[in-house]
């Protein structure tokens, strides 16, 4: 599918800066029902005016009601609202399907696109976009194709890029993470790929196979998972025989840290880091270097999960939500042993990426988790204190547009990306007078 060729993308610069409505209330809250689209179902959603009374930024009603928080303020936190006024610059658009955004050390950025692989190097400054040669070959279709982008955290010695990307196989697909040495100039190319993950088993789905590769400080690589969607990866999720539905932590080759959870258990897919999730998009380290993920829960069971090693987070045997066919999942939203979310959403936001604001741009923010709403058409802002959320806002909610991916970038801005054919590349910084 080839809707929109990459020397084809616009580069805005600020022409179409579009001002963003702020802490004020003039936003247009979007209600439409949620209704069984999966990923594509919309909440209601629209921040409170600021007149209106306190009270949680959700007002419509849950879709399993008769399911309750296991404690105060795991879901539906109260609304809060920035009072920095933003603006919204759409600085490129005509993206095919953008999934992730990686800044190069001089500023200038990658994008991939999913359905066509691509892999896209564009100044912020107009020069003209190009595609990058050598990427590997992937399964775009659905949720599948080229995903996550990152740069190695030796980047400025060895230039590694590290992809991941539905990997075409005999049986179906998997997700698979390669390496790649990044080599600039007029041709810019991929040279001595690497694969150093493939998750196992190949199952034939198009859908739920995670794909966020974090580097944590001490050098290891987090890859999140999913379970597939299907019944047959779905009941792998928690099976430590298996790679569906986990979070794994390898070594940048590929090797296996050797102080990882279950290196030592019979049975059990060393790599394994923690279990039990259904489809994990949004993964960010916050300031103590902890890892964070914003989880794809069913209809009604976003999840905002603390990920600590060795655990299991449950799925699919507790949760919040049910199938979108309206069909209970659950027997019970807790269990002994099973993690519990900090944060719940029911209606969901479907989570497609998180970021941990660091940065001194928007000062406000700091701390603050970032997360892209493809269905809620959102940036969710949620405030956390000792570990618990204790507010939540959905910025950008007028633009109607499915937000993929964010990233805070080198100039303490946030860059988003919107999840369509023809997708934009906005930056989202304090308005400045001229
Ligand atoms: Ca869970």
């Amino acid at each position: 599918m080839r809707t929109v060729k990459v020397p084809s993308i616009l580069l805005l610069g600020c022409l179409a800066c579009a001002r963003t409505p702020t802490a004020n209330g003039h936003q247009t809250a979007s209600v439409v029902p949620a209704d069984g689209e999966g990923e594509r179902t919309r909440p209601r959603v629209g921040p409170a005016p600021a007149d209106a009374p306190e009270g949680p930024v959700e007002t419509a009603p849950p879709n399993v009601p008769e399911f309750k928080p296991a404690f105060p303020g795991q879901t539906r936190a109260p609304a809060i609202h920035t009072r920095t006024e933003l603006e919204v610059s759409e600085l490129a658009r005509g993206l095919a399907l953008p999934w992730a955004l990686a800044f190069l050390p001089d500023r200038r950025v990658l994008v991939t696109e999913k359905h066509e692989g691509k892999l896209v190097l564009m100044t912020l400054g107009g020069d003209k976009p190009r595609a990058i040669k050598g990427v590997p070959r992937v399964d775009g279709h659905d949720q599948g194709g080229l995903l996550d982008v990152a740069l190695g955290p030796d980047y400025a010695q060895t230039h590694l890029l590290y992809l991941s990307y539905y990997e075409p196989r005999e049986g179906g697909n998997g997700l698979a993470v390669a390496r790649a040495r990044f080599v600039d100039g007029a041709q810019p190319a991929l040279d001595s790929l690497q694969v150093v993950f493939r998750m196992q088993p190949t199952l034939d789905s198009t859908k739920h196979a995670g794909g966020r590769v974090v580097f944590a400080p001490d050098g290891t690589l987090f890859v999140t998972l999913g379970e597939r969607s299907i019944l047959k990866g779905r009941v792998q999720a928690r099976d430590l025989a298996s790679d569906l539905g986990k979070i794994v932590r390898i070594l940048p080759d590929g090797g296996i840290p050797k102080d990882n959870p279950f290196v030592d258990k019979a049975g059990a897919r060393p790599e394994i880091w923690t279990l039990g999730h259904r489809n994990v998009l949004g993964a960010a380290l916050d300031a103590k270097q902890r890892l964070w993920v914003a989880e794809m829960g069913p209809r009604g069971g976003d999840e905002l999960n603390l990920i600590e090693r060795g655990k299991d987070y449950g799925w699919p045997t507790i949760g919040y939500g049910e199938e979108y066919s309206g069909a209970r999942i659950h027997a019970t939203t807790a269990a002994p042993g099973l993690q519990q979310p900090v944060y719940y959403w029911d209606p969901v936001i479907s989570p497609g990426a998180l970021a941990i604001y660091s940065g001194d741009l928007i000062p406000e923010w700091k701390g603050d988790f970032l997360i892209a709403g493809l269905s809620s058409e959102a940036l969710v802002r949620l405030t956390l204190k000792e570990g618990h959320v204790v507010g939540e806002e959905r910025l950008f909610t007028d633009r109607h547009e499915r937000m993929r991916d964010v990233v805070q970038g080198p100039d303490g801005a946030v860059y988003l990306l919107t999840d369509e054919s023809d997708g934009k590349l906005l930056r989202v910084a304090p308005v400045t007078r001229h």
